[in-house]
């Protein structure tokens, strides 16, 4: 062996080793508490797929079924991320930066999570938008501010070169944040007034600014941030918020729409794209 062969062995026997996937698949599956977060989920999304199904089956007016597709897509993205974390395609063992509680040490990233947020959240202010009869500035300005905040997100999870760094990204993602509270409660909440759905809105809003206070406030005591939690009870953390933001906000809508869907119609020509298009014939 060659001064430099050796010298490369001694290099590789002090590198940590790549986690293949299928490592990291039995890794979750060796922590009851990890895998169930998941595994339950993907069921819960399934389950409410087909109930909106089931219960959208009589919905004709098109505004009314805008939402309800809109609130389909939800569990739609969801039971996507699931399977993604389930498979151990979305998580990975990420080498946190000096001053970092678990600095040095590899620890597990859930950051499929952040990734498909960004997805999920968008229907979620879509469907909740519609239902106050909010205008299209609006609900594309929560929109655009949701996909940033969990972009911004996502970075704060990944970004290891420094501590810092990784907390400025958070409070980045906290000033996006910011800004989609603020539509919610003050403009959507004038909105829905006007337009008559306070009562339906307003259960929704308080479960859906409280479910989403949640989030950062368990990234912080996460293994992302302070790690006082155990990856486990984070995941299950994560998982309870997105059964009450997610699965619970839907069937609360589907209910509604179905039961008051005529108070909330945008008329039979609801975002047709050609004059005329959906008119009954003319009968001249
Ligand atoms: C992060 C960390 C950075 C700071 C903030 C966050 C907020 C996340 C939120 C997520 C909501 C997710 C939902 C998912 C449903 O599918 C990214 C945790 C502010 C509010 C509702």
């Amino acid at each position: 062996m060659t001064p430099t062969d050796s010298l490369l062995v001694q290099l590789l026997a002090t590198m940590p080793l790549e986690m293949t996937q299928r490592e990291i698949f039995e890794h979750i599956f060796d922590d009851p508490l990890l895998a169930s977060s998941f595994v339950v989920n993907i069921a819960l999304a399934g389950f409410t797929i087909l109930a909106i199904v089931y219960l959208g089956r009589n919905l004709t007016d098109p505004r009314v079924k805008l939402i309800a597709i809109s609130t389909m897509l939800i569990s739609v993205v969801s039971i996507s991320s699931y399977t993604g974390l389930t498979s151990g395609l979305t998580l990975s063992f990420i080498e946190m930066p000096s001053g970092h509680p678990r600095a040095g040490e590899e620890v597990l990233t859930m950051w499929g999570r952040y990734l498909t947020w960004t997805f999920s959240t968008p229907f979620i202010l879509l469907s909740l938008g519609l239902i106050a009869g909010s205008n299209w500035t609006k609900i594309f300005t929560s929109i655009a501010f949701t996909i940033a905040m969990c972009v911004t997100g996502l970075a704060a999870a990944l970004t290891t070169s420094s501590l810092l760094m990784r907390w400025w990204w958070f409070v980045i993602s906290s000033l996006f944040f910011l800004v989609i509270v603020y539509i919610i409660f003050a403009e959507w909440t004038s909105d829905a007034a006007a337009t008559g759905t306070s009562d339906i809105f307003n259960t929704l809003k308080w479960l859906t600014v409280i479910g989403w206070f949640g989030y950062p406030i368990l990234w912080a005591l996460g293994v992302e941030g302070f790690a006082l939690l155990e990856v486990g009870l984070t995941s299950w953390g994560y998982s309870i918020l997105d059964i009450i933001t997610k699965y619970i906000v839907t069937l609360l809508i589907m209910l509604y729409l179905v039961k008051e869907g005529e108070a909330i119609t945008g008329g039979i020509r609801y975002g047709s794209t050609r004059p005329g298009s959906d008119a009954a014939p003319a009968d001249d």
